[in-house]
């Protein structure tokens, strides 16, 4: 299998997120990415593809100086912007440049007031969203998502790998984006759970765009729920949404993965949500994934997407499954069982075996898709 892979990720470093009050280390951080390619050259999965860092150059060193300059294609942009409201992402392109003017000293922007207060009734026109903390607050739901100079040009490299990870799989039927910064969690218009643009969701829309009549599955194994790709698709019958996670009455993001989020007019049946308790294991879980893939058959797919998180791994820093690092494996075996186009495209996990975990998906998943009935 092919992985698509930008060095620009490292860009993308914050030091700090709020953990129970206080500020610890990022859990999402570059050795992540750094880890899961070398597995990959390690156990020769495959070509990786190394993506370029933009239309206008090849030089990472400079991009890497100076990421803010990076400017995605035309073609990702308009890609971006079919998942993603232009203002939005206008947000993740400069708000780091006008918290710089205003805290200079702090490498990381994060919000301090949350968008909250404006949900329902109050007056869009007279918030101030000239205002860096505004913005912050108003583009942001969580205060675990910090960004910095090199925000902007991770997030586009990670989306770019998505796309081109989705005509891999149109060429090949198979390919692996090791995205990062990961992108789930990013609703049309905010950023949360370390994700600023939600590479699945943007891939779903390139395969779409091939593909009009194609009906996309995504199915999402991170440990979190997937709320932005769950908000992008709630009411759409041509993307199948499946999440399973722990259960977010008490895990992240609590406020929306509950079982009877279904979907909504005429897109009803088609988000279907399996939260469980903490401590799952191995047979209980596995027998969600059958499930899941049970009900993506029923509704016979073009492509598979996968939100590919391994936080549901028993060592998991932030999360509470007991999956086994062999459990990977036949994850990956039955969702190639199936035999269905399938793009992984990176999620979470905070783990020294996120490499081990993700390569053994994938090969799971290659030794039953290439394998003769
Ligand atoms: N601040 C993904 O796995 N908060 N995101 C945990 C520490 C956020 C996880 C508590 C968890 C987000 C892609
Ligand atoms: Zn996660």
């Amino acid at each position: 299998m092919k992985t698509v892979y930008s060095p620009l990720h490292i860009a993308h470093a914050p030091k700090m997120e709020f953990f129970r009050g206080r500020t610890v280390e990022c859990f999402e951080n570059p050795e992540r990415a750094l880890r899961i390619l070398k597995e990959i050259n390690k156990r020769k999965l495959g070509d990786v593809i190394v993506l370029p860092p933009s239309s206008q150059s090849d030089d990472y060193s400079q991009l890497l100086i100076e990421p803010a300059l990076i400017e995605p294609s035309l073609e990702l942009l308009k890609l971006i912007n079919t998942v993603h409201d232009r203002d939005y992402v206008e947000f993740v392109r400069t708000i780091f440049h006008d918290w710089h003017r205003e805290v200079p000293m702090q490498s990381y922007a994060l919000p301090h007031t949350l968008n909250r207060l404006g949900r329902d009734n109050i007056n869009l026109d007279n918030i101030n969203l000239k205002n860096p903390y505004a913005k912050l607050g108003y583009y942001s739901f969580d205060v675990c998502t910090p960004i910095t100079a090199g925000t902007w040009a991770a997030a586009i490299s990670s989306a770019w790998c998505a796309v081109r990870g989705q005509e891999i799989v149109r060429e090949e039927g198979m390919a692996f984006a090791l995205c990062r910064p990961p992108g789930h969690h990013a609703h049309p218009n905010m950023c949360g759970g370390y994700c600023f643009f939600n590479n699945a969701a943007i891939a779903a829309e390139a395969f779409h765009q091939h593909d009009p009549t194609a009906l996309i599955a995504i199915l999402d194994v991170d440990y979190h729920h997937g709320n932005g790709t769950q908000a992008i698709f709630y009411d759409r019958k041509d993307v199948l949404y499946l999440s399973i996670h722990g259960d977010p009455a008490n895990n992240y993001p609590y406020f929306l993965g509950f079982s009877d989020e279904i979907g909504e007019g005429d897109a009803e049946g088609f988000n279907v949500n399996f939260p469980l308790p903490q401590n799952t294991q191995w047979p209980d879980y596995c027998r969600t994934l059958d499930r899941s893939l049970d009900l993506i058959q029923s509704q016979n797919p073009g492509y598979l997407i996968v939100s590919l998180g391994v936080d549901t791994f028993k060592d998991d820093g932030i999360s509470q499954f007991l999956l086994e690092s062999s459990d990977f494996i036949e994850l990956g075996k039955r969702i190639g069982l199936r035999k269905w186009p399938t793009l992984f495209v990176m999620e979470g996990g905070y783990h020294d075996q996120i490499g081990e975990t993700v390569v053994n998906v994938l090969q799971g998943f290659q030794a039953s898709f290439c394998a003769s009935v």
